[in-house]
């Protein structure tokens, strides 16, 4: 299938849930907004941004299995954690079945839910998009992570990461350690006008 954003989208209707495909053109429209914003390429933002979650309505059984046969790694935490997955075998899937071959988009797909040390701007942009689009409702924070995603994109990366951790750390969910690694990298890059612009929340 070549890259054509309509017939992805029509693939993503097709093999997401209502709710799931809903979210889905929230983060493409958002990565595209984020895109305007930073001089990034608009197409592609949109293309990571329909894709990102396209392996979230498999089953972990399926997730597992997909891994197994193409020898994708799976480490403890994905293992035991296996929506982790949707990310590797989602940018698997990418290649495969929706004929993506640009690897940037490949990478913001892989690494969209832990994010990762020296992302691209488009990996952020995926990765903040999906936290921001207008359909989230619950996380903290929200309307000041939204509002600071278009002044400083490496502020709002690192808002994310925290309260992800906070959240990850009071639910007794396990972290994976790239989440960690991926926040500890960005607090060592955020300059201090940033980490007052965290703080302050303004
Ligand atoms: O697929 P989405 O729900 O749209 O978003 P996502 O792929 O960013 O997944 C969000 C969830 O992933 C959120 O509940 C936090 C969780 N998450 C992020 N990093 C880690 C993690 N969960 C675990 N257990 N460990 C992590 O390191
Ligand atoms: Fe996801
Ligand atoms: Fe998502």
């Amino acid at each position: 299938m070549k890259n054509d954003l309509k017939k992805i989208r029509k693939a993503m209707e097709k093999t997401l849930d209502p709710k799931r495909f809903e979210h889905t053109l929230g983060v493409a429209y958002t990565a595209a907004a984020l895109a305007m914003r930073y001089d990034g390429s608009i197409k592609n933002a949109q293309l990571a941004g329909l894709l990102h979650d396209c392996a979230k309505c498999l089953s972990d059984e399926k997730r597992l299995s997909i891994c197994e046969k193409h020898n994708i790694s799976i480490n403890e935490i994905e293992r035991r954690n296996p929506f982790l997955l949707h990310a590797k075998v989602g940018s698997f899937l990418a290649m495969e079945e929706y004929g993506v071959n640009d690897p940037d988009v490949i990478h913001a797909i892989l690494n969209h839910t832990t994010g990762r040390p020296g992302m691209s701007l488009l990996e952020k942009i995926i990765f903040i998009a999906d936290y921001i689009e207008p359909g989230r409702k619950q996380a903290p924070n929200l309307a000041r992570i939204r509002k600071l995603a278009f002044e400083d994109l490496d502020a709002a990366l690192l808002c994310i990461l925290r309260d992800t951790l906070d959240y990850l750390e009071e639910g007794g969910g396990e972290i994976d350690p790239m989440t960690s690694r991926t926040y500890q990298y960005y607090c060592k890059e955020c300059d201090p006008e940033s980490e007052r612009m965290i703080t302050d929340g303004k």
